[in-house]
């Protein structure tokens, strides 16, 4: 896609200038007027999310070699100098904690497309940097992206440092909120009433186009009015909505998943405590891939591999994964990165809603408590059953069962030294590539969590030794056992985390975690081991505030800083 640009947009020039045209006129004629096209196109759904990242390469390689004449011109006519008006300025940042930045970059590159300037300023950005930074730029909007429920706290913190500061204030700069945790409601809700400027939910990188355009054109102020209005509302049916009953946490309790450990005798593991794996064998890994995520990434709807052969979206999945493949190679053979993982697996047992792992078979030193929390939403009766109120403790064998029960903990990354690579396709103003590398790197890492699960399965713990299922039964969760990561709905506690990176010393292996609990490097995956062929996932939902009293004198913690932590569960 890129061959000849240089000798095109210089073909380009030259033809300009002998017109007595200037270098600008190439961006802002032919190369502008192709962009048009790619945003019109894929505003109206007729070209995709790969396309148009691709086509950024083509303008900004095209852009880098005209940057000389610029500055030539520049130097030579001072006095004169225009410049090409961008659409407008936006400053943009993953917030303090934070390690994801693939949907932030995309909304970055889709922008740039359509003329607006963006400066990305990365990943864990606090708000005092974000704020200064957009002031010294003159940004026009600010826009704030984050993956992990703590990141949602982050952004009303953010609103709030922008009402204090009369620079945003007066101006009402625009800020933008976009990324897999955020909502529209939660926006509406929590953010807005924090800042007077306007505040708006952009739910993906082609919205956030025609958002940008609204907010700094001609028609901003009935855009302005429209969206203050549906927010209104948004907070008004919010305000209004009946709320699901709750049941006290002891009724809760009283109707825990009904699971029969009398006749259950756990296979004892093979391994008993921790085991390291450096540099995993990234060709084993990719076998685990599933690539269903994959395409998501691109913003191309479907599930896999029926995707390659949808009407709309068939032809530019095929090429988004053919790429994906080859890359995949390349990235296996030049080693352009490094997977990780560390896992654990203890004698354990269940106490109330908590789960002990204990140092060994002795059972009496707890090397680790894992707090659980218990659905509280009321249960119907289903067929003359009444649905449980699950928790995860239900399905590890009570303490007082004399069960000898098991369970894991695992932490893997295939993130070590991508970013080398990431900033040489950067620097070759590669988007293309560098978006790429670092989604196949999420493959990875959530492959490494299904493969060493069915090591465990199968070798280190056993329990389903004869296990005989395909990748797809695989991706399908057909096997016996889960493994619930810490932030997804059965634990939405990201504190767990904790933890379970310090009981598996974590930084042996290059993985931290952040301020807000996000895992570095960013393609990361945690989690626990639960064997009991009736485990299975769920969704906490709302819990009552007698489950965070209850928790917090379990945790010895303080009372309002456990609440802060399971906000999005209140
Ligand atoms: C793929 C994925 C991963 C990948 C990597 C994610 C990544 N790098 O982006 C891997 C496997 C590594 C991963 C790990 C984890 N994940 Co995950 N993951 C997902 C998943 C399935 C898809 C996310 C994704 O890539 N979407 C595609 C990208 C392009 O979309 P996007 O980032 O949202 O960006 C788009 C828009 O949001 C918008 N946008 C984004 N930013 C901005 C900014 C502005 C200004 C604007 C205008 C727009 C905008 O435009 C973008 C492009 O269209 C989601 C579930 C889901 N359906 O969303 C869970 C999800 C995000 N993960 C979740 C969790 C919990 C985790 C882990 C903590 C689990 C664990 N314990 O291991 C870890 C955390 C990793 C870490 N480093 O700390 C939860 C988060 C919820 C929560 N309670 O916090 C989710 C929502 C799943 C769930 N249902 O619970 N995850």
């Amino acid at each position: 896609i890129t061959d000849f640009i240089v000798e095109d947009t210089e073909e380009a020039y030259q033809g300009i200038v002998a017109k007595g045209g200037r270098p600008l006129h190439v961006i802002e004629g032919p190369l502008m007027d192709g962009m048009n096209v790619v945003g019109d196109l894929f505003g109206a759904g007729k070209m995709f999310l790969p396309q148009v990242v691709k086509s950024a390469r083509v303008m900004k390689s095209a852009v880098a070699h005209l940057i000389p004449y610029i500055e030539e011109e520049k130097r030579q006519d001072e006095a004169a100098g225009r410049d090409v008006r961008s659409k407008g300025k936006i400053v943009i940042a993953t917030v303090k904690g934070d390690v994801h930045d693939i949907g932030k970059n995309i909304v970055t590159v889709v922008l740039q497309c359509n003329n607006f300037e963006v400066v990305n300023m990365g990943v864990m950005v606090p708000c005092h940097e974000i704020l200064a930074r957009a002031k010294v730029e003159g940004a026009d909007i600010v826009g704030l992206s984050g993956l992990i429920t703590p990141s949602l706290e982050e952004m009303q913190y953010v609103a709030g440092e922008m009402q204090k500061d009369e620079h945003f204030r007066i101006k009402k700069i625009p800020l933008l909120i976009g990324g897999a945790t955020t909502s529209r409601v939660h926006t509406a809700v929590k953010i807005a009433p924090h800042y007077e400027g306007p505040v708006v939910y952009v739910p993906d990188a082609s919205r956030s186009v025609s958002v940008a355009q609204s907010l700094l054109g001609d028609g901003a102020q009935s855009y302005l009015d429209e969206l203050s209005a549906d927010y209104d509302k948004v907070r008004h049916q919010h305000a209004n909505k009946k709320q699901v009953p709750l049941w006290s946490l002891n009724k809760a309790r009283a109707n825990r998943t009904p699971v029969d450990f009398s006749a259950y005798r756990p296979a004892t593991p093979r391994l008993l405590g921790r085991r390291v794996f450096k540099n995993f064998d990234l060709n084993e890994l990719a076998r685990y891939i599933d690539w269903g995520p994959f395409f998501q990434t691109w913003d191309l709807a479907g599930p896999y591999p029926a995707i390659l052969t949808d009407e709309i979206v068939g032809v530019e999945a095929t090429r988004v994964f053919a790429d994906g493949q080859a890359m995949l190679k390349k990235l296996v053979e030049g080693r352009w990165l490094s997977a990780s993982g560390v896992l654990a697996l203890y004698p354990a047992n269940s106490v109330g809603d908590d789960i002990e792992f204990y140092t060994d078979e002795s059972r009496t030193e707890v090397a680790m408590t894992w707090y659980g929390l218990r659905q509280q939403t009321e249960k119907h009766v289903i067929d003359g059953v009444t649905r449980p109120s699950r928790c995860l403790a239900d399905f590890v064998a009570p303490k007082d069962s004399g069960v000898a029960d098991y369970a894991g903990l695992f932490a893997v990354t295939a993130g070590l030294g991508v970013e080398k690579k990431e900033q040489a396709f950067v620097d070759a103003l590669d988007d293309y590539s560098a978006i790429m590398l670092k989604s196949l790197a999420d493959r990875l890492a959530e492959a490494f969590a299904e493969c060493l699960h069915h090591r465990v399965r199968t070798d280190l713990w056993g329990y389903a030794a004869g296990e005989a299922l395909t990748n797809d039964d695989m991706i399908a969760e057909k096997y016996q056992g889960i493994r619930p990561a810490p932030g997804y709905p059965a634990c939405p506690d990201h504190s767990a985390k904790e933890d379970l990176f310090r009981v598996l010393q974590c930084q042996e292996i290059g993985m931290g975690l952040t301020e807000s609990l996000a895992m570095t490097p960013a393609a990361s995956v945690s989690g626990f081991y639960i064997g009991h062929p009736d485990s299975t996932y769920f969704s906490v939902g709302k819990i009552g505030e007698d489950q965070v009293h209850d928790m917090a004198t379990r945790r010895g913690m303080d009372e309002a800083a456990l609440a802060r932590l399971l906000a999005p569960n209140l």
